[in-house]
């Protein structure tokens, strides 16, 4: 063998003893950091709406959902005016005393407002009052505050001109009715399109008594156009969207919730009450936050782990306007082979319902947490953990609720 062959030679014996032996892989495994923001903004009132144009002889009715501590404001011109208009007093009436929902005739409870924002002249005589009037907004102006009507002339009694009515129509629905009886008396009048909405305690919606009245209420006074009242009402009202702390697991199962499965009792406490305090690994303190608190439009909980090649997450946080329902990751996959997941995983979450609470509708039922009076109030459903497919309307979806992000550190 010549010196180059055995050269060559040794060098391939050399690498054959140099071929790596069949050892364990290294684990695959990396720390990650999840983000639940609550993406929605906050709303002043719960609901609102309109009525339409009422003559002498009509009535029309609207309903709405509201639990306890929920109150009702509503405002329509008395049409053969220059600015009144016919509403309860500016804080809206309660539509619960204690458990009791308010219904029967409600008119004595109505006052016949002024808004102060023209001069009055005769009823159903007056040149600038709408049925006579050239035009919207013509009229002298007051420039005054919106106050009971005491401007000299003579009314007839209100409850001669409107009689309303609220009947609870069962769970959360009410429904009121605006009856124009006036044509019995000296004055029949019209009564323009109006607005209402369901709101909260110490609020003043529409009006404030010995307070100018809004550009919307004042067209709504004046004009019965209620184009500017509904549009500010409208835009201030829906559900409030808050969640409560939550759990979570990282392994080879879903160890916080199972779909299809009767809830266990740290999941029921978890859905009924945002109530963790089942679970060890938790996430409860909003960023920012001293202390564990609800997540509150805008807010984020954030919570950090170690996750394994091989190793699926899964979360469930409650949603608190509700009786038993949780925004849920159900064993999302940690790694892609051996790349961990990142980024936006909102569309992998889903509503659920835990099965455990009959529902009601979301953001008024009695038995839900803001309401209830004490945790795991409500009628036993006794169903298993299935996806809410049924929120309502009013209830956004989870991607106009969340954004959900995970990071790998
Ligand atoms: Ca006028
Ligand atoms: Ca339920
Ligand atoms: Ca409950």
């Amino acid at each position: 063998m010549n010196k180059v062959l055995f050269l060559i030679f040794a060098s391939i014996v050399w690498l054959a003893s140099c071929k790596p032996e069949e050892t364990m892989p290294m684990p695959v495994e990396k720390d990650f950091t999840v983000t639940i923001r609550n993406k929605t903004d906050a709303k002043d009132y719960f609901t609102s709406g309109t009525t339409s144009l009422i003559m002498p002889g009509e009535s029309y009715s609207f309903s709405f959902h509201a639990g306890k501590g929920h109150y009702l404001q509503f405002g329509t011109m008395f049409v053969q005016s220059n600015d009144l208009f016919v509403a309860p007093s500016d804080e809206g009436l309660a539509l619960y005393n204690g458990d009791t929902p308010l219904t029967g005739n409600i008119t004595s409870m109505l006052k016949l407002w002024d808004a102060g924002t023209e001069v009055n002249e005769e009823p159903g005589v007056g040149p600038n009052q709408p049925p006579r009037q050239s035009g919207p907004n013509t009229g002298m102006d007051e420039n005054g505050v919106v106050h009971e009507v005491n401007d000299g002339f003579t009314y007839p009694a209100l409850s001669d001109v409107i009689q309303v009515s609220i009947t609870h129509d069962g769970g959360t629905m009410f429904t009121v009715t605006l009856e124009n009886v006036s044509n019995a008396t000296s004055l029949p009048t019209p009564f323009a399109p109006g607005t209402w909405v369901v709101h909260f305690s110490g609020q003043k919606p529409m009006f404030a008594d010995g307070s100018a009245a809004s550009p919307g209420l004042e067209a709504l006074a004046e004009d019965g156009d209620i184009s500017l009242m509904d549009g500010n009402l409208s835009s201030k009202s829906g559900l409030m969207v808050v969640f409560a702390p939550g759990a979570f697991s990282v392994g080879n199962e879903n160890s916080v919730f199972a779909l299809g499965q009767a809830a266990d009792s740290k999941l029921e406490a978890l859905a009924e009450d945002g109530d963790v305090s089942g679970y060890s690994d938790v996430f409860n303190t909003p960023m920012g936050a001293s202390m564990p608190g609800p997540l509150t439009p805008g807010s984020s909980y954030t919570f950090s782990f170690t996750g394994t090649k091989g190793d699926i997450l899964s979360f469930a946080l409650m949603f608190v306007q509700s009786n038993d329902w949780f925004v849920g990751l159900d064993g999302m996959d940690l790694f892609n082979g051996d790349a961990a997941i990142s980024g936006d995983v909102t569309a992998q979450v889903a509503l659920y319902d835990a099965g455990t609470e009959v529902d009601e509708y979301a953001g008024a039922g009695n038995n839900q947490p803001l309401r209830q009076s004490g945790p795991d109030t409500g009628m036993d459903e006794q169903a298993s953990v299935q996806l809410e497919t049924a929120a309502g309307a009013h209830v956004p979806s989870v991607a106009d609720m969340l954004e959900i992000v995970i990071q790998v550190n």
